[in-house]
């Protein structure tokens, strides 16, 4: 039909191959140019940076290693405004609680002299360091300093520390211990924004005044950091926060030599992307797109839609309970996770490779509020379980997502993290073209299951059905483990319809 069209028409045939010729070429060459940029802003094509990433691509030493393989971590937010635990005066802030400070209706006067109340009776880092462990948790992430500047250790290069509350034993030092004896790693959160110390600023110094006292404020930070690792040399990581404002941002050499100094003290230690800028202002990955630091710290609260958005990079994502806030809150404004949504995280970003590190608060008596507790006993029951599918497990790439929930591999084997699970107590899997079927497959915790082959898809991808016992998922979300069998040189003799 075309041809009888364009019969007797040769020289307009001939223009419109050429338009749509050059249209085409208009548009590979566009489509080059973007995947160029592209390429350019993962690091591909370099711009010349003194202050950028020091290790383009994963670290792969042991404790880097050890810190990939945890899966899950516990963080703790304790400090100051853990006593007004987001009320003052009977009004209840909607806000983070950590942030009282900066509320508007709370003098920071009254607020700087919390600290003098500061008793925690009920504080008890072996019994915080025992929920953790039966959480499931590898590693913890504790607050030694926020923005509010309040120190929970002795500092000497402030009086703003536990030492002058009617309490003065040091709190760090009780969790590290603590927690260590659980065979629990630590990190230690510390903020580099100070609202207590005179020098810190927002903004880069523009007087001398300025200057001098931001200088000031430089070194301060410097000596508590060094006096941390000196305190507690057993920590694995330094957790970093309060490093977006400008002065800091503008700081990038100091930064860069401050990390530096760190590492030559402490050569395994882990410290994620927060810490220093790039000498354009990048945070978190530099000019070239090569993360700076560790491990990718930008996920807070949040979970990339796809791993291709992580860039291959190790990262975490610190989580909290209610909708935002990471201090203890008495009454919450906010939505409350359930346990189910949480465990559903922890399947997510391990399946991502990511460590999931959720939060909790403390009551100024250093109590775990019950809703926690029960938090972590019910996240501690599904661990007990199907913690094998999150300790040491991998993300799996090579099979494509299937719509019931997660996937992560160890050892020649993979786990499917159940959440969704069919009504027909049916679970289909499908493997991509020459990849694998299924070996033995069986419950974590439960026995061996049924496989049946599905067939085909139009793909050519193998499908399996998992029969399901009956009533499982009742108590939960469940992994199912399943041996691999290599299928790659599978002898296609299956022939499709050609259309
Ligand atoms: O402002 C803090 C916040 O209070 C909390 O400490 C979190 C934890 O990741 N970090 C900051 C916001 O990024």
């Amino acid at each position: 039909m075309h041809n009888t069209i364009f019969a007797g028409h040769k020289t307009p045939l001939i223009k419109i191959r050429s338009i749509f010729f050059c249209l085409a070429l208009f548009a590979t060459i566009q489509f080059d140019a973007q995947a160029q940029n592209k390429e350019n802003f993962r690091g591909r094509v370099t711009i010349p940076l003194k202050h950028g990433s020091d290790h383009p691509g994963k670290r792969t030493d042991e404790a880097m290693n050890r810190w990939r393989s945890h899966g899950l971590g516990q963080f703790i937010h304790w400090g100051m405004y853990s006593i007004p635990g987001g009320e003052w005066k009977g009004k209840t802030y909607t806000g983070a609680s950590e942030w009282i400070r900066v509320w508007k209706e709370i003098p920071n006067a009254d607020y700087d002299n919390l600290y003098k109340q500061f008793n925690p009776k009920g504080f008890d880092a072996k019994k915080w360091a025992r929920m953790a462990k039966d959480m499931g948790a590898g590693y913890m992430v504790f607050t030694t300093k926020h923005h509010d500047g309040f120190c929970m250790w002795p500092s000497k290069y402030t009086d703003y520390t536990v030492a002058n509350t009617p309490y003065k034993k040091d709190i760090v030092e009780q969790v590290v211990d603590a927690y260590t004896a659980e065979g629990i790693d630590v990190h230690l959160y510390f903020s580099v924004m100070d609202w207590n110390q005179g020098g810190w600023l927002y903004q880069a110094p523009k007087t001398d005044e300025e200057r001098a006292k931001w200088e000031g404020f430089k070194e301060f930070t410097r000596n508590q950091i060094f006096e941390l690792l000196d305190n507690y040399p057993q920590i694995k990581g330094l957790w970093f926060d309060g490093t977006w404002d400008n002065s800091w941002v503008s700081e990038y050499e100091f930064a860069h030599e401050l990390e530096k100094e760190i590492r030559a003290k402490h050569p395994d230690i882990i410290i994620g992307s927060r810490f220093r800028p790039d000498e354009y202002g990048n945070r978190q990955c530099d000019a070239n797109g090569d993360l700076i630091g560790d491990y990718d710290q930008s996920w807070e609260r949040d979970i990339p839609t796809s791993i291709e958005q992580l860039h291959g990079n190790d990262w975490d994502c610190g989580m909290t309970v209610a909708e935002n806030g990471w201090g203890y809150t008495k009454t919450p404004t906010s939505y409350v996770k359930t346990p189910y949504e949480l465990i559903s995280m922890i399947s997510e970003c391990n399946s991502m490779g990511g460590n999931f590190v959720l939060n909790f608060g403390p009551d100024g008596n250093g109590v775990m509020p019950t809703r926690e507790v029960n938090i972590a006993n019910e996240i501690g029951r599904w661990m007990k379980t199907n913690g094998e599918a999150v300790r040491g497990a991998e993300p799996v790439t090579d099979i494509r997502k299937q719509g019931w929930g997660f996937m992560t591999k160890k050892d020649g084997k993979i786990y499917l993290h159940v959440y969704n699970k069919p009504l027909n107590d049916v679970l289909r899997i499908e493997f991509g073209r020459k990849t694998y079927v299924p070996g033995a497959v069986k419950m974590l915790g439960g026995a061996p299951l049924k496989v049946t082959d599905a067939g085909r898809n139009k793909r050519n991808s193998r499908l399996f059905n998992i029969h399901l016992p009956a009533g499982v998922g009742a108590g939960g979300p469940f992994v199912i483990e399943m041996e691999l069998i290599d299928n790659t040189g599978e002898n296609d003799a299956y022939q499709q319809a050609l259309t």
